[in-house]
């Protein structure tokens, strides 16, 4: 792996957000793609962070620094992920489960999704059931998009599918899911449309989900 990558996991994980900032300007200047620098250098830095905290070898302030470490890696990036000429493809509806605080994903999704042609609704996080659904009937979307990284939250991506199905309307949504405990078995078991690992393959999942009619099938963009 390129040395730069390795230098912004470690800032990412050491919390220094001025050495992140400069790093991330090297490695977009040396021409290494917005996508690997996410991937490569600011989430292995957060996914070490997760383990040691797993481990109790770091705490809650670092998990909050190396958070906003992150989002200032996005940030920078943001101007060079490459945006296609697409033309409109759909709305989106997208939040994290109720609960869940952890928006670092969630936001990755939102721009790869509007960066290529979708109409993109950010609900923000802990965002509860009813709110997806209501939004997501005022506004006419066409997917509703749920992340979750903790356990006690992803239960709620199976509440909406409940609840929507009760209410008759289950059909005029396609549902998305995705985020660190989320596997394409839990999406198919809970009865979603969609599943993507990552941000990036959450584009070609998404235009996918607009071709086919919602339930019939899992669609699955793994990477
Ligand atoms: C940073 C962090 C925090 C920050 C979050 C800051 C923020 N603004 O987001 C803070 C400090 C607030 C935090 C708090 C907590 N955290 Co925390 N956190 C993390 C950490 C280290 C990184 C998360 C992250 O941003 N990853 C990077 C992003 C880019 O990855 P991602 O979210 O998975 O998203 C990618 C994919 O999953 C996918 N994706 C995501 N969403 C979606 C949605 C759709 C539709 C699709 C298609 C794809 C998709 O695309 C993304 C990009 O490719 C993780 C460890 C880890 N390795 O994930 C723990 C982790 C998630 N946290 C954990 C815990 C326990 C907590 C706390 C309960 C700690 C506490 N004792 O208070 C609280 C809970 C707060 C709450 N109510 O949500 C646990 C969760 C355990 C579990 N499975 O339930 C983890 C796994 C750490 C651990 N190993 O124990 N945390």
């Amino acid at each position: 792996m390129s040395s730069i990558l390795h230098e912004i996991e470690e800032a990412i994980y050491n919390g220094e957000d001025e050495v992140v900032g400069d790093l991330v300007q090297k490695a977009l200047d040396s021409g290494i793609a917005p996508e690997e620098i996410i991937a490569k250098g600011g989430v292995a830095g957060l996914d070490r962070l997760g383990e040691d905290f797993n481990n109790l070898e770091v705490f809650l302030p670092e998990l909050m620094i190396g958070g906003d470490c992150m989002k200032l890696l996005i940030e920078k990036v943001k101007p060079y992920l490459s945006a296609e000429e697409d033309a409109y493809i759909g709305k989106v509806v997208i939040g994290c489960a109720k609960g869940d605080l952890h928006d670092i994903g969630k936001s990755l999704v939102a721009t790869q999704l509007a960066v290529h042609g979708f109409e993109v609704i950010d609900l923000g996080v802990d965002v509860h059931t009813n709110r997806f659904i209501d939004t997501a009937e005022k506004e006419n979307a066409d997917i509703i998009a749920v992340s979750a990284l903790l356990t006690t939250s992803q239960y709620y991506m199976e509440e909406l599918i409940k609840r929507l199905t009760e209410e008759g309307i289950r059909d005029k949504y396609r549902i998305a899911v995705g985020g660190g405990p989320i596997s394409a078995e839990y999406a198919k078991k809970i009865g979603a449309d969609g599943y993507s690992r990552t941000a990036s393959m959450a584009v070609p999942m998404a235009k996918r989900l607009m071709k086919i009619e919602p339930t019939k099938e899992l669609v699955v963009e793994q990477d």
